[in-house]
């Protein structure tokens, strides 16, 4: 792959934010100049075979679901984390059968979950994470909270980088571009610490008739203005170098997935930023964990050659969507009275009978969880996981089931 290299990076304290990159070439030819990178596919190749892409899902269409699954690359272990109705039809049954099938005709690995089994609650408990736990004890809602459980599974399979792509696509072609854009920044990243996260060249929107090539949603342009403002104010030197405030497609290393915090939901992606600002940033008050303020952390930004075609949710989910993020902003360390009365403007029409922006519940790092205990638990007692290996029989398989149904296991 040829990929530009950034033209700058901004520093703030132990987090390195490199400007837009553009993929130049998916298949590139070995030419190296000054203002690109050329990343060998068998490099690319080496990070996909330590890579878990964890997929997301709520309720999403299963053609688009079929399409994103196949277009991931064979190399990485595919983890969806499915929090779709079981009643009145059970829409992680019909998931779960169409995954087993394109696993059985391709041998892919596949690893399924369902966010609200009470078993997933229960293994969350007995591991002291209550914090992802509603008054049921089971997992809430929310795409952050998916997100959790899939990266400790992947965390239990020793995987190195963790990826999310969203279910709802409906470009397989992009998907695969997602995963090797991914790939690609984790060969031109120099620490442990790395986080990609893409761009999109376009988002296509249908106006009268019409395919328009939207470069910025509403919600991106805000989210990335106010990340940038917690930037030069607190350096007093203006930035525009965060463009990536709502990557859902990101990717990041282990390494860093272990000492982040999560926010709730949709507000995950710009918290990120915050979190980095408030912890690694140059006003940063504790010094924890010393390995990644020493060695530092890195952001890529990448802009993809395919343009973004997702489903459309509606006016109701984009004020959802602003209202976690601004509300990141709002409640970070960095933010001070200008930000936050610019912020109450941007969403007087969004705020109701709120004040302020109501603080999004924020989950601890997951570091300190036994993710091996994590997955044990779930393949010992949870009804919805199921594994599906390369080609051999999982701990405590079923001969029956096996032959029948070519080496996957439904735990039951
Ligand atoms: N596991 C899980 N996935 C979710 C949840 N809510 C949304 N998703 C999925 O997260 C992805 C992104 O959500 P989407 O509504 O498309 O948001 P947008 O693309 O950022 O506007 C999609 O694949 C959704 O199906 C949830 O509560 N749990
Ligand atoms: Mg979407």
């Amino acid at each position: 792959m040829l990929i530009e290299l950034p033209r700058r990076t901004e520093i703030y304290g132990s987090v390195k934010i490199h400007e837009l990159q553009r993929v130049l070439k998916f298949d590139s030819g070995g030419f190296d100049n000054p203002r690109s990178c050329d990343i060998p596919l068998e490099d690319i190749k080496r990070i996909l075979k330590r890579f878990a892409i964890i997929v997301p899902i709520k309720d999403e269409s299963l053609h688009l679901l079929d399409g994103v699954l196949r277009s991931i690359p064979f190399d990485c272990t595919v983890i969806v984390v499915s929090n779709s109705a079981r009643e009145p039809q059970d829409m992680y049954r019909m998931e779960k059968d169409m995954i087993t099938n394109i696993h059985t005709l391709t041998q892919q690995e596949f690893f399924i979950i369902h966010q609200k089994d009470p078993e997933v609650g229960f293994a969350f408990h007995n591991l002291n994470y209550d914090c992802i736990l509603d008054k049921y004890r089971l997992v809430r809602d929310g795409k952050s909270e998916g997100m959790i459980i899939g990266m400790l599974l992947a965390k239990s399979l020793g995987k190195e980088y963790i990826g999310f792509v969203d279910a709802d696509n409906y470009v397989p072609g992009s998907v695969r571009e997602y995963v090797m854009d991914y790939a690609a920044g984790f060969c031109m990243s120099k620490t442990p610490y790395t986080m990609v996260r893409l761009h999109w060249r376009y988002k296509p929107k249908v106006v009268e008739d019409r395919l328009y090539f939207k470069k910025w949603g509403r919600v991106s342009r805000t989210t990335n203005k106010y990340l940038n403002l917690l930037l030069s104010i607190s350096t007093g030197f203006e930035t525009g170098v965060v463009i990536t405030g709502n990557a859902g497609e990101h990717a990041l290393t282990t390494n860093l997935a272990d000492i982040m915090e999560y926010s709730t939901g949709y507000s995950v992606e710009p918290y990120h930023f915050v979190y980095l600002f408030d912890n690694f940033g140059m006003k940063a008050e504790k010094i924890i964990p010393v390995d990644a303020f020493n060695v530092g952390i890195e952001i890529f930004q990448i802009e993809t050659l395919n343009p973004h075609l997702h489903e459309e949710k509606g006016e109701e989910h984009i004020n959802n969507m602003l209202l976690g993020s601004l509300s990141t902003i709002y409640h970070s360390k960095l933010c001070d009275e200008y930000v936050m009365s610019e912020v109450l403007n941007d969403l007087v029409d969004i705020l109701h009978s709120w004040k302020i922006p109501p603080q999004n519940t924020i989950m601890a790092p997951i570091g300190g969880i036994d993710a091996a205990k994590f997955a044990d638990i779930l393949l010992n007692r949870s009804e919805t996981f199921v594994q599906l290996r390369q080609g051999s029989t999982v701990k405590g398989m079923i001969e029956e089931e096996y032959l029948d149904n070519n080496s996957f296991r439904v735990v039951q």
